[in-house]
């Protein structure tokens, strides 16, 4: 067991039974003239969460850990993307519409696969999600059950939108989460700042969270 330096307090775990979850580190949401920026977001904001999470991928792998990145985004014919999602801003720049990196948020446009900085390894799993969370609509909750996985690190973006819903469905399911605070990020400061403190409130409410340095100190 291997324990790190959290709050609210020490996050314990056997990384044999640890996934890290990288989440959603597509250009649709880290370049401009993606998803995110057609939503009205200064996309720069993200840029700082791009070296820590190398970093930490790079002890990953030494380490031999489970490695599953996931990706948000749509089929061709939109038939997995409800209304509620579909129907938000000006039609031109919705799911779907064309734009640089080609259809906003389609699965197998450019925009929508992962930046060349932390472009999954052969072997690590890709979980391609239509929602804000992981589990939902995915193969992940078969895929940690088959791996015997019990905890999971998570990273990636934004902060307050699909890690919240990645944690809160990973908590509800009885996985102990670490949401390692250097390695998240969002468009807004103050949801960052507000999204960690939400995770340890409360004695850990949804989880634990802690720099990524601490994290990997306990992985060596
Ligand atoms: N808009 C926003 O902050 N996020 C998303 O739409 N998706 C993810 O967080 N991945």
């Amino acid at each position: 067991m291997a324990t790190v330096d959290a709050l609210p307090g020490p996050f314990t775990f056997d990384p044999a039974t640890t996934a890290l979850v990288v989440i959603d580190m597509q250009r649709d949401f880290m370049e401009p003239g993606g998803f995110g920026e057609t939503l009205g977001n200064d996309v720069s904001q993200l840029r700082r969460v791009i070296a820590p999470t190398e970093a930490l991928l790079r002890a990953c792998r030494a380490a031999g850990l489970t490695i599953i990145h996931t990706r948000e985004g749509h089929l061709p014919d939109l038939s997995d993307c409800p209304p509620a999602k579909l129907n938000r801003g000006e039609p031109s720049q919705r799911i779907g519409a064309p734009g640089p990196m080609g259809r906003i948020l389609i699965r197998g446009e450019h925009g929508h696969d992962i930046i060349d900085e932390l472009a999954p390894a052969p072997g690590e799993l890709v979980i391609d999600k239509p929602g804000k969370g992981a589990f939902y609509n995915t193969t992940l909750g078969e895929v940690l059950a088959g791996l015997g996985t019990r905890s999971l690190i998570v990273t990636g973006v934004t902060t307050e939108v699909c890690v919240h819903t990645t944690v809160r469905e990973a908590n509800d399911r009885g996985y102990e989460c670490l949401v390692l605070s250097d390695c998240v990020g969002s468009y807004f400061p103050e949801f960052q700042e507000a999204g960690l403190k939400m995770i340890a409130a409360q004695g850990g409410i949804f989880g634990w969270v802690a720099p990524s340095t601490a994290f990997i100190a306990a992985l060596q």
